[in-house]
């Protein structure tokens, strides 16, 4: 029987208690995006912009974005552009912005992958090439979602894995235009950004337009009409993920400030009632301390209503046996984040398979990693992490396999493809490989 505390009604459950993974699985249940109004919709701007590219994107814009522009060049930012967003920055926010760039550039940098080649004692030359994507599209949501730390996040991996070309959109509803979102996209080396959003957005990224560049891959994070216009271009252009909603699972041995540990909390559900903040202990008095600090901060907050309300849906304080149960629990939710206050988080390392970032210690706190430690912040939610990794370099880049056959290497190789090309009953293919075979 889960209790929920009266004022943040933030449900307490036991890992010893017999309806607990019955409780876990209703809380981690998430339904990703399916409506059927939507989807019709979405199909209609992509089919639009199809046809009439710049026209129809320019119609959807000023209808969805509340603008009344006649041309692209309305809707195109220069290079210009963003280097004086960045430029008139106040210094701080300038120096932070730069310090974060150049952290999240580092660690990057230590992703790149190398292609290799190997010689087979036949003296055929076997090898991976990595070539990078030849054009990138970012989405950027507008409004109060707009993160210029997403910026960041999205489009230095692809700055650094060497893609030739990055072009960002953002809808800018009623004009208004974040400047920290175009420093950011300064910063992370964007060539063009166009003031455009939602599904007529992916269209132009996804077909081309006379002015949008087709672009290979759409990464980004958007509302339900862009995620379901990228799940429809997936496939004539590769895409991220669809992320479903942010997470933090927090394991504490009970020596943690509980104040820290409320606030870490907080710091996930503050995005969105749908966001998940989980936290585990073995010490029910420090759950109990924890709840405490819960009631006692939250009227304290800016963002008190949506973190009340992510709270009491999806929010959950659970007291388990041990360390090791911690670990089970960690690996059958495979969170987004997961922080592992504890003394000697390095000994839990080894044990823990799912989660997309994890966060060592008492002082690594969640929101570090959000925007400045250095690693990605895109990260697989909704359990996701079971089979997939943060964004990263490796997104923005593809192997093609190299194979060189000396004259000894074919003959070698075409006896065995020979015997295997007439089991196959694929005559053309064994000659083909016949005619190499030196007697
Ligand atoms: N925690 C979010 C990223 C973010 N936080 C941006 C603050 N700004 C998704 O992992
Ligand atoms: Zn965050």
């Amino acid at each position: 029987n889960s209790e929920q505390s009266a004022a943040t009604m933030v449900s307490r459950l036991s890992t010893s208690d017999t309806a607990f993974h019955h409780q876990l699985d209703s809380l981690l249940d998430w339904e990703g995006v399916s409506d059927k109004a939507v989807q019709s919709r979405v199909e209609e701007i992509l089919a639009s912009v199809k046809q009439r590219g710049d026209e129809a994107v320019i119609e959807a814009t000023n209808r969805f974005d509340r603008l009344s522009v006649s041309s692209m060049d309305e809707l195109q930012l220069t290079p210009e552009q963003l280097k004086q967003a960045y430029d008139h920055l106040p210094a701080e926010q300038r120096e932070a912005l730069s310090s974060a760039a150049e952290r999240i550039k580092r660690y990057h940098e230590r992703q790149k992958p190398s292609s290799w080649q190997y010689e087979e004692p036949d003296g055929t030359v076997l090898g991976q090439k990595v070539t990078p994507l030849d054009r990138a599209g970012i989405y950027v949501p507008g409004g109060k979602a707009a993160y210029p730390s997403s910026v960041l996040m999205n489009a230095i991996p692809a700055h650094v894995a060497g893609v030739r070309e990055i072009v960002m959109v953002v809808p800018t509803p009623d004009g208004v235009l974040n400047e920290l979102v175009l420093a950011a996209a300064h910063l992370a080396g964007v060539d063009y950004v166009f003031t455009i959003g939602g599904a007529q957005a992916i269209a132009a990224l996804a077909y081309g337009t006379e002015t949008v560049p087709r672009v290979d891959k759409i990464v980004g994070p958007g509302n339900i009409y862009v995620a379901t216009a990228k799940r429809a271009v997936f496939g004539q252009v590769g895409i991220d993920m669809i992320a479903g909603p942010s997470e933090i699972m927090v394991v504490s041995d009970g020596q943690t400030d509980p104040d820290w540990l409320a606030m870490d909390l907080f710091s996930q559900a503050e995005h969105d009632e749908d966001a998940q903040a989980i936290l585990v202990s073995w010490d029910v008095d420090h759950l109990d301390a924890v709840e405490a600090a819960i009631e006692r901060l939250l009227p304290t907050l800016e963002r008190e209503e949506i973190v009340r309300e992510s709270l009491r849906k999806r929010g959950a304080l659970i007291h388990c046996q041990d360390a090791q149960e911690a670990i089970t629990l960690i690996n059958r939710i495979a969170p987004e984040h997961l922080e592992l206050s504890v003394a000697a988080p390095e000994e839990w390392l080894d044990d823990i398979r799912h989660a997309g970032a994890i966060f060592m210690g008492r002082y690594t706190a969640e929101a570090l990693g959000d925007y400045c430690a250095g690693p990605n912040h895109v990260l697989p939610t909704s359990g996701t992490a079971r089979f997939s990794s943060p964004l990263g370099v490796y997104d923005f880049q593809k192997r093609s396999s190299i194979i060189h056959c000396s004259a000894n290497g074919a003959s070698e190789l075409g006896k065995i493809a020979s015997v295997l090309a007439r089991g196959e009953s694929l005559t053309a293919h064994a000659r083909s490989a016949e005619y190499r075979i030196r007697d």
